[in-house]
């Protein structure tokens, strides 16, 4: 069953349904710098969805699979009057188009994209928990998240996201590998 929250107003424009929603792209397999910029176009692409802020692209170590290859990761700011499912529905479709397969949760994978925040919901279902659960312990996410969106609040920790990277214990390091995608 779907639970949602509403910690307080939904930071939502309730006349035209808009919120504004961050998400976590991450590849490491192929032409990497490719995929990502497949998987961004798809994106804005999208009906209802659009892209309003994106950060640099950083090459990170493997996090949670160490024996992969280095993953090249960036954070979107995106306004969208889709749901939170209706968006992850639409971002599985992105990545199932752009080949990729989910059987292997800690696999390689030519794009991930995953949803961190959508305005202040919280969200806990078998398919989608947000905030990301693990996005408070990620440098990969947190460095790309700050430099675009460092004062937004995470709706659980209470913290915005330049605070929370800095208490993040995750001593991975995170190069900038291109300023502007
Ligand atoms: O959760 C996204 C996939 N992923 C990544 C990633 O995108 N970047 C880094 N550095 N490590 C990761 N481990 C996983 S799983």
């Amino acid at each position: 069953m779907l639970v949602f929250t509403v910690p307080k107003r939904v930071k939502q424009n309730s006349r035209v349904g808009l919120a504004i929603a961050y998400l976590s792209l991450g590849s490491n397999l192929g032409d990497r710098l490719q995929y990502l910029k497949k998987a961004i176009k798809e994106i804005e692409e999208s009906d209802k969805i659009s892209i309003k802020k994106i950060s640099s692209v950083y090459e990170t170590k493997p996090v949670g699979c160490e024996n992969q290859p280095q993953f090249l990761n960036l954070v979107l700011e995106v306004q969208t009057s889709l749901g939170p499912l209706p968006l992850l529905e639409r971002l599985l479709a992105i990545e199932k188009e752009m080949g990729r397969k989910r059987e292997e949760k800690w696999g390689s994978r030519n794009v991930d994209v995953d949803i961190l925040l959508y305005a202040d919901l919280i969200v806990n279902s078998d398919r989608l928990a947000i905030p990301h659960p693990r996005m408070h312990q990620r440098k990969f996410v947190l460095v790309p998240l700050a430099q675009i969106a460092p004062q937004t609040l995470h709706p659980l920790l209470k913290k915005n996201v330049k605070e929370i990277l800095e208490g993040c214990d995750d001593n991975s390091v995170v190069n900038i590998f291109i300023e502007k995608i």
